[in-house]
């Protein structure tokens, strides 16, 4: 009797996850067609399956990138399926039942050679010119440098008054309305439109990645090293990113969330910011605390 109940119920739920699969691939194939439209800017979207919308010249030319790489993959995959096909159709037994016992040939073997020399040549060309925009840094309008801590950020503006503060994730009982879970912060990183941005990135533990979609930006933040790259937002709005390296238990709880404004109220808020975050106290060294407490032992 209770084999009998555990089998109904693993063929039950064997059923459903079945059902649950075939539901979910058909919804993935729907959602291929309309992808890019679901694809939102600035955070993730449910079943989203493409990337994050761009909104910064990277991030546009990594969507480029990524679509050739498509074409050229799907051509591959049909190329190669096709070949099978014929195969499988011409030179099965039934169909070939004396197979011949040819080996080598040259033009074939010259052209299996060459032509995936050529893709690969076809990729790397504008696989390098995305790497030179992306690491070739393009003179900056103001830098903001960024600390990766276990487990929040903290950003300073040494070219806007050298304010520094601390971006702590909203636990979700606090979200305001419209604020996403996981993704909000109590303080954002405020930035002109169209400006370039430099950003700078390091970390005061263990290796943290400060890594933001819809700007094409994932950087490593090292202890004792300083990591530079940019982006210019292209839109106003508010775009959120997380730690992107393995940093410990929180490492999911640290997201960063980067408000682009006018070129006015980037100036009204560097203000407000200079006030609010004057008497902030620097970020607390633990670490050496305790050391300093052993050595007076
Ligand atoms: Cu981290």
């Amino acid at each position: 009797m209770g084999v009998t109940f555990a089998m109904n119920s693993w063929v039950r739920n064997a059923a459903r996850r079945t059902a649950g699969l075939a539901g979910g691939v058909l919804g993935m194939l729907a959602l291929a067609f309309t992808g890019a439209a679901l694809a939102e800017t600035g955070q993730p979207s449910p079943w989203q399956i493409n990337l994050q919308g761009a909104a910064s010249p990277v991030m546009e030319s990594i969507h480029s990138f990524h679509f050739f790489l498509l074409v050229i993959i799907v051509a591959v995959v049909l190329l190669v399926l096709a070949l099978l096909i014929v195969v499988m159709v011409r030179f099965n037994e039934k169909a070939n039942p004396v197979p011949s016992r040819t080996t080598h040939h040259t033009m074939i073997e010259v052209v299996w050679t060459v032509v995936p020399v050529l893709i690969l040549v076809a990729i790397a060309i504008p696989s390098f010119r995305l790497l030179f925009l992306q690491l070739d840094l393009p003179k900056a309008d103001l830098t903001v440098k960024v600390t990766g801590h276990q487990w929040y950020w903290s950003y300073e503006y040494p070219d806007n008054g050298a304010f520094s503060f601390d971006s702590l994730m909203v636990p979700e009982a606090d979200l305001k309305p419209g604020q996403p879970r996981l993704l909000a912060v109590d303080n954002d990183v405020v930035v002109p439109v169209n400006k370039v941005v430099r950003i700078q990135v390091t970390a005061a533990d263990v290796i943290h990645s400060f890594a933001l979609p819809s700007f094409g930006v994932k950087i490593d933040a090292l202890p004792g090293r300083l990591n530079e790259s940019w982006f210019q937002a292209t839109k106003e709005g508010i775009y959120y990113g997380q730690c992107s390296e393995l940093c410990g238990k929180d490492h999911a709880f640290m997201p960063i969330a980067i408000r682009v404004v006018s070129e006015e109220e980037f100036a009204a808020w560097v203000e407000t910011a200079k006030q609010e975050f004057a008497g902030a106290p620097a970020p607390a060294r633990v670490a050496q605390g305790d050391v300093a407490g052993i050595a007076a032992r």
